[in-house]
């Protein structure tokens, strides 16, 4: 990042406000750093960086580096300017510095010539740290000296501003050390993982800035460099990159005005998924606001627009919805504004009315522009667009069909239930099985009043894309929505399950996983108050079974066999590896997956369901590449599926 020259908005001590001082930061810390638990401690750091991304914005600052050190401090350091050293006016007696460390809200950012836009999440500035921390270094190169300037416990300056040396050559800057007083946070420890990943947004988000980190403690040293001339540019490509992108191109544009200002790049992947982050100074805004609602409304305008005038869209046709458009978008929203009001439940929604109209005109033109310069990528955006709205109507009518039927056939169960004589909901319990010969020995060994049978043959599978639509008309999904009993989508009401416990039954196979991770993504789509309340479950029948005297034992896995070899080390080694499902006899059928007593069920959360729809996107998709590259990435994750 190359320091501005031009507009060098001189800043004098006389600029710093004054309105503080520090004793509130001790007494209500939640007030000032939302808590004092890890993310209160984070914010910390936060709060020290954002200053230092501000002489970045300000154009005076290209690289800050952060160190956890081995005594479990923090430092940060920048190239900025460096905090003021000369008296301050209203202090008498004191260096603007030590205001500015002492004082809250004297950063520099609030009246006088100060910063237009700045990060710092309250706006309260450093002089929280250093409220906050047992000890406080402030070391400043600024007028070819080297100054330094030490505080303890919350604040209380121990000395003066000194001149300690001389700067090194040509250097400005300015480095904070502090460690977190441990009498006011949970713990102290902080996390470079957490660090890691804020800093890389900051990155993304400040094109060209440096940003460095050192974990410098016994046996977690790492070092990083995050630096990306591309800006949001490159952070979309980031978050696109395990996935297939409609495109090589990543769309982008920027208006400056002279109160805010708007970032934007966006790309499309193949999947059914919208992935919008926004930012307003830095912060993200995961509840969205005005500068969202405005990228929205403007996108779906102009990619309308556009496919009209190509001709993509006939004059009968009806437009595509915003939603549709969206499928299988990536995009970054970044504003900066003089003073960011956060709304919300977390604070985190941009409640700045001007902002909307800003992105919105922004989109508008910008995006118009993009579309009629580059037509070939156009196109594809209004064709995955229309397909999108295809399907949703395809959904849509197939939902009705189904509802349709159910509602025909009154109760009417699919004949291919083995259903459970037991009419008591919490009692009952649905398998789902995989093949009809498996859906036979099941049956066999259920009981018959609690246990019902519903086989799906694997055909399913030969939903190659994992379209709703497609499986919605699929008779064996139809046949699982009527013997459930609920009804699906908005419409889908938990009061009505007919069963407490649906649990997928699928041979330890690939075509195994595939149902498992279809029948998931089914239930994420259309059911999630299924999943949400934890009624969904998957099988786990063991790998081995070996005989103890007369009796069976069964052994779920590899590592399971090995503890047990080494309690019974006079076991003859006589295992037997388990068949699918559908080879299992009797008995191992009952005891292994049947008998509640004996058997091991995995209960599947939201975010398994939710990763088995990701999985759905990208592994039913035919890149075998993009497949294999997917499966790396997630292995731990995706593992579940494959169990
Ligand atoms: C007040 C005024 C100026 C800069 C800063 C504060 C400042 C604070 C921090 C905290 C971490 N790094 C920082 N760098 C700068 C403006 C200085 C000028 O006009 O020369």
């Amino acid at each position: 990042m190359a320091k501005a020259e031009k507009t060098e908005t001189s800043y004098s001590a006389s600029d710093i406000t004054v309105l503080e001082g520090l004793d509130p930061v001790r007494k209500r810390p939640g007030m000032y750093i939302g808590s004092t638990g890890p993310a209160g401690l984070h914010h910390l750091i936060w709060e020290v960086v954002d200053n230092a991304v501000d002489e970045a914005m300000a154009g005076h600052c290209t690289r800050i580096d952060v160190t956890l050190l081995a005594d479990g401090g923090c430092r940060v350091s920048d190239d900025g300017r460096g905090i003021p050293v000369d008296p301050h006016p209203q202090y008498k007696g004191k260096s603007a510095a030590e205001v500015v460390l002492t004082v809250l809200h004297a950063g520099g950012k609030f009246g006088g010539a100060g910063y237009k836009v700045s990060g710092g999440l309250h706006g309260v500035g450093v002089s929280v740290v250093n409220a906050l921390s047992t000890r406080l270094t402030l070391e400043i190169d600024r007028n070819g000296d080297h100054h330094k300037l030490e505080f303890k416990d919350g604040g209380n300056v121990d000395g003066k501003l000194e001149i300690v040396g001389k700067a090194p050559r040509d250097r400005t800057g300015t480095t904070v050390t502090f460690y977190p007083d441990p009498s006011i946070f949970e713990e102290t420890d902080f996390r470079a993982q957490t660090v890691l990943e804020r800093l890389q947004i900051m990155a993304f988000l400040n094109r060209g800035l440096e940003i460095r980190l050192a974990d410098e403690r016994p046996d977690r040293q790492q070092t990083q460099a995050y630096k990306y001339n591309g800006g949001i540019v490159d952070y979309v490509k980031h978050l696109n990159a395990a996935k297939e992108s409609l495109f090589k191109k990543v769309v982008s544009y920027e208006v400056i005005e002279e109160t805010m200002e708007v970032e934007v790049a966006l790309q499309w992947n193949s999947s059914y998924n919208e992935s919008i982050y926004s930012y307003a100074n830095g912060i993200s805004t995961i509840e969205g606001g005005m500068h969202e609602d405005g990228f929205r409304k403007a996108l779906t305008i102009a990619v309308n627009k556009y496919a009209r005038a190509a001709n993509l869209l006939k004059e009968k046709e009806e437009n595509l919805t915003g939603e549709d458009i969206r499928e299988g978008l990536t995009a970054i929203i970044s504003v900066r504004l003089g003073e960011p009001q956060f709304e919300g439940q977390t604070k985190a929604k941009l409640g700045n009315v001007p902002v909307r109209s800003m992105v919105e005109k922004a989109t508008n033109a910008k995006l118009a522009e993009w579309l009629e310069e580059n037509p070939r990528e156009a196109k594809q955006v209004v064709q995955k667009a229309a397909l999108a709205a295809r399907a949703r109507v395809a959904a849509r009518s197939a939902r009705d069909l189904t509802r349709r039927k159910s509602a025909l056939d009154g109760a009417g169960l699919p004949g291919k239930l083995v259903d459970c004589s037991g009419r008591d909901a919490r009692l009952s319990e649905l398998f789902i099985v995989e093949g009809n010969s498996a859906g036979g020995s099941a049956k066999d060994a259920r009981n018959p009043v609690t246990q019902a049978i519903l086989p799906i043959r694997g055909k399913i599978l030969n939903v190659e894309r994992a379209r709703i639509d497609k499986m919605l008309k699929n008779a064996e999904v139809q046949a699982l929505i009527a013997a459930i009993g609920a009804g699906l989508a908005e419409d889908f009401d938990l009061a009505k399950i007919r069963y407490h416990k649906i649990i997928l039954l699928a041979d330890a196979d690939v075509d195994g996983s595939h149902i498992r991770t279809l029948l998931l993504t089914f239930f994420f789509r259309q059911m999630k108050p299924l999943v949400e309340a934890g009624h969904v479950y998957v099988a786990q029948p063991p790998l081995f079974s070996t005989l103890v005297g007369k009796e069976k034992a069964y052994l779920k896995d590899e590592a399971a066999k090995n503890r047990f070899l080494e309690e019974n080390p006079n076991h003859k080694n006589d295992f037997q590896r388990l068949k699918g499902l559908g080879e299992m006899d009797f008995d191992e059928l009952r005891d292994t997956t049947m008998e509640a007593s004996k058997r091991s069920l995995l209960q599947i959360n939201v975010e398994q369901a939710a990763l088995a729809d990701e999985v759905c996107s990208v592994l039913m998709g035919e890149d075998v590449e993009l497949r294999r590259q997917f499966i790396q990435t997630n292995a731990k994750d995706v593992r579940f599926l494959d169990i």
